[in-house]
């Protein structure tokens, strides 16, 4: 792996012992040492004041309207999946603190890498509404990035978007940038080949990743203690030679803290860090899927209250930084909104056959564009049949 960077940033971390630069956070909460960073409780009380995040009443407010208006645009999906009008997609409830106090850290020219279940990341980060529900539609045009967003499309493939985004990390050493990547995964792709081989290949070569994982318990039906032997799956930064954190996922103040001095650790040149966020997903693995098959009902009770909406609401009301009756008006809003652009979404495809090749490469390949040509004869070939 001899590939030299024009990053001056490398040099910088090359005297820290396991990749680790000055950062009292990842000290305090080494990986090994099985601590959790947690900063509001799920009463909305400050549980550690010394690491509340420095994050002004109107970013706050800001990043609770966007796990609002994820909710109820993952609610309103699910329920157009079960009237017929979308196809199977995979229920968000429950990790949006995860997903926006992790965006919010980004800055705009920063880099996206989503899996499947983070739209309050997607949308902070700029991606239209419109662009999920078209992806829920299977449409090609709900992968296309509005110009000037910076994020890679939806992955389904478990995992196969971390090597992607130590990619894009090293083009961005190669470059002399100083953006970040933000990448997501779930507990159940950090087995998969692809976690080892782009963690290693971002720590080698200093690439600016924040890797993040949602450890929602469970890998479809696959219980987190059943995935790995690991204790936490931030320990597993640790043989990466790299700082890993275990956070609290459903305290958007925590997700928040963890992410902004990993984005600044990485643009410092110091290299990557792994997060594991600790939460829960509320819903099905996706809408095709019967949690009671493989999980208790008690279970389920038990993280209800650990709604990652309440506890912020709890907060902001408590501060007075919002009131019940605009939490009223903003869902209104929010779900006027959504019934607009589901009217014009819902009914369009399916997908013509220049758009399956369309955005892919900016020139096909030899081997795409022969299947572009067969396809159209054939097509052609139909027509004249009639
Ligand atoms: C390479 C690959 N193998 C298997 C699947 C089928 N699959 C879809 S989601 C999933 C579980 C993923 O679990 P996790 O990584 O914890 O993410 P979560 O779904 O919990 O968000 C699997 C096995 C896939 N999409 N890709
Ligand atoms: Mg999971």
């Amino acid at each position: 792996m001899a590939i030299e960077t024009k990053s001056k940033k490398t040099e910088k971390a090359n005297g820290q012992v396991n990749g680790k630069g000055a950062s009292s956070l990842f000290d305090a909460f080494d990986a090994v040492s099985g601590k959790k960073l947690e900063v509001l409780d799920p009463n909305g009380k400050v549980l550690h004041p010394e690491w509340m995040p420095d994050l002004d009443d109107e970013l706050l407010l800001a990043g609770y309207k966007m796990m609002k208006y994820a909710r109820i645009v993952d609610l309103k999906a699910v329920n157009l999946q079960r009237q017929g009008k979308l196809y199977t997609l995979p229920v968000n409830r429950g990790q949006e603190a995860a997903a926006v106090g992790s965006a919010m850290a980004l800055r705009k020219d920063d880099w996206l890498v989503p899996a499947f279940r983070e739209i309050g990341a997607y949308m902070w980060h700029g991606v239209p509404v419109e662009t999920v529900y078209k992806w829920y539609l299977g449409l090609e045009s709900g992968s296309v990035m509005p110009e000037g967003v910076n994020s890679l499309p939806t992955s389904v493939p478990i995992s196969s978007q971390i090597p992607h985004a130590a990619g894009i990390g090293h083009a961005i050493n190669y470059k002399g940038l100083d953006q970040v990547v933000l990448c997501y995964f779930g507990d159940g792709g950090t087995s998969e080949g692809d976690f080892s081989e782009g963690l290693n290949w971002a720590a080698v070569f200093t690439c600016p990743c924040v890797f993040f994982c949602n450890n929602n318990q469970y890998a479809i039906s696959v219980p987190r203690d059943q995935q790995t032997k690991a204790q936490t799956i931030a320990q597993k930064a640790v043989g990466f030679g790299l700082p890993g954190i275990q956070v609290d996922g459903n305290d958007l103040f925590a997700v928040y803290r963890a992410t902004k001095e990993a984005v600044d650790y990485a643009r410092s040149g110091n290299g990557p860090v792994l997060i594991e966020a600790v939460t829960y997903r509320m819903g099905a693995h996706t809408t095709s899927d019967d949690p009671t098959k493989y999980r208790t009902s008690d279970e389920e009770k038990i993280w209800e209250p650990r709604d990652p909406l309440i506890r912020v609401k709890k907060y902001l009301l408590d501060k007075q930084l919002w009131t019940e009756k605009q939490e009223t008006a903003y869902e209104e809003e929010c779900a006027a909104k959504i019934d607009e652009v589901v009217s014009h979404v819902v009914g369009l495809g399916p997908n013509s056959i220049p758009e399956l090749f369309e955005h892919q490469f900016e020139t096909l390949t030899n081997s795409l564009a022969e299947q572009k040509r067969d396809i159209e004869e054939f097509l052609a070939w139909q027509g004249k049949r009639g």
